[in-house]
């Protein structure tokens, strides 16, 4: 009779993540057997193969699946992303342990879950690691530091949280070595990966969606080759685009989409999972078999536009009922009605027609007599406007580039709305819901730092 047995498992492509989170399992469950997947990445492969007498490690081959009687699952909570567990879907005497960072998506349902959305699954496990107290080597404090840089981005991914920054200063408190980090996480870049960066760039097609600079490129892999993350990370980068996504077309009819990213509106995780795949905010893939390429651009070109119009547009956050001056209206009056009004500025127009717009910034450069001339003759007529279905972070972008405080919000040529500095900031930094009165109700909020306090300008 055999006896009872734990096992501990994580994705197949193994990354370093999912590597020190398996090792930090084990140090949660002694008992337990580590059964990694047959498919490691190749930098992972390295690190093994290097440290091979300090990991014992299993493949699921080697495993009796019958005496399993629970199952830890780290850095996933999809049966599809296991290799070879499909035998423990259906068993009943097991218990299920996930340990995972990647939110609810998944389809392992657990006898124990242990989630939360940490920009690496290692800081998860750190969480129980301390608790029980357990002393942690420089070596293991090295390969958890990796996994942490390697899938935070160095902590500069937009997933990345407080609670990695933590662990990040906690490893390396207990030695762990960002020299030998480097060594591992320095992608394996070879004449291939050359070739096919070349091949990208000489096609490389870069356009703008929502206020994002995008580029989908397409291309054909002869034969076979590892970590195309990497030619993808490095064709971003040259392009010096906010998204990019590889469409790899391979063999046996199989496409590949990778994306990566860097943008506060999307979330590249999500794209990929519509299309079948997985990641985080700003990295992640899809196999798909026997697609059409260019139907895989238009999906993502629409799951994007998608993203961006839950991410909020500029028509949810202006103020419709925009206060506005006539040309021929005094500057003493144009006062006297912003005060009222209490706003900021205004945009002055003509019938439909938006001529220009005045701001308390503009009286700075008046003389008493000045007062009595329209304010046609002051208002700023290089107007700097946006369209409705724009995103935040456009707007906040234009706004910077222009240094201006408002736009007038323009759709087919008439004016529609206003959008001020501060209902952009309120919107990205989460200081008040979208339709809340206090970013809704105002035009060119109040309390806008940047312009100036009339009444010292004026008495
Ligand atoms: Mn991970």
């Amino acid at each position: 009779m055999t006896s009872p047995l734990h096992i501990i498992t994580t994705h197949k492509s193994t990354d370093f993540d999912a590597l020190a989170s398996v090792v930090a399992a084990g140090m949660l469950y002694p008992q337990a057997v580590t059964v990694l997947p047959q498919h490691q990445n190749p930098n992972v492969r390295a690190f093994l193969s290097l440290h091979k007498d300090l990991f014992e490690y299993c493949l699921a081959n080697d495993i009796d699946f019958s005496c399993i009687d629970r199952l830890v699952v780290v850095d996933t909570n999809a049966w599809s992303r296991l290799d070879r567990m499909e035998h423990l879907r259906e068993k009943s005497d097991m218990e299920i342990h996930v340990y995972d960072h990647h939110g609810q998506q998944g389809n392992i349902v657990p006898t124990r879950a242990y989630q939360a959305e940490t920009g690496a699954n290692i800081t998860l496990m750190l969480r129980f690691l301390k608790k029980i107290n357990i002393d942690i080597t420089p070596l293991q404090a090295t390969l958890f530091l990796t996994g942490l840089y390697e899938d935070t981005g160095n902590l500069t991914f937009p997933s990345t949280t407080a609670e990695d920054a933590h662990a990040a200063a906690y490893l390396l408190t207990q030695g762990g070595d960002l020299s030998v980090l480097h060594a591992f996480l320095s992608p394996i870049y070879g004449q291939k990966h050359k070739e096919t960066l070349f091949d990208m760039l000489s096609k490389a097609k870069r356009t703008e969606l929502n206020g994002y600079t995008v580029s989908i490129n397409h291309i054909t892999i002869q034969g076979y080759i590892e970590n195309l993350s990497v030619v993808l990370q490095m064709y971003r980068q040259i392009l010096n685009v906010d998204v990019a996504f590889g469409i790899y077309s391979l063999n046996h009819d199989r496409c590949l989409i990778i994306g990566r990213g860097n943008a506060e509106g999307i979330d590249i995780g999500n794209i990929m999972r519509c299309l079948g795949g997985g990641g985080h905010k700003g990295a992640g893939s899809a196999m798909l078999h026997s697609a059409n390429p260019k139907e895989v651009e238009t999906s993502i070109r629409l799951l994007l536009g998608e993203q961006h119009r839950s991410q909020g547009v500029i028509q949810d956050l202006m103020t419709c009922s925009v206060i506005t001056l006539k040309p021929e209206i005094s500057m003493k009056d144009s006062r006297k009605i912003m005060r009222h009004e209490r706003i900021h500025g205004a945009p002055v127009v003509d019938g439909e027609q938006i001529r220009g717009i005045i701001s308390l910034r503009d009286f700075r450069k008046l003389k008493r007599k000045d007062l009595t001339h329209p304010v046609k003759a002051f208002m700023r007529t290089r107007l700097i406007t946006i369209k409705p279905w724009r995103s935040p972070a456009y707007a906040a972008q234009r706004m910077a580039k222009h240094d201006v405080g408002r736009l007038p919000v323009i759709d087919e040529g008439k004016l529609v709305g206003i959008i001020s500095r501060s209902d952009v900031m309120n919107h990205l930094y989460g200081f008040c819901p979208v339709d809340s009165p206090l970013t809704k109700g105002c035009q060119q909020s109040v309390s806008d730092p940047f312009d100036i306090d009339i009444s010292k300008i004026l008495p």
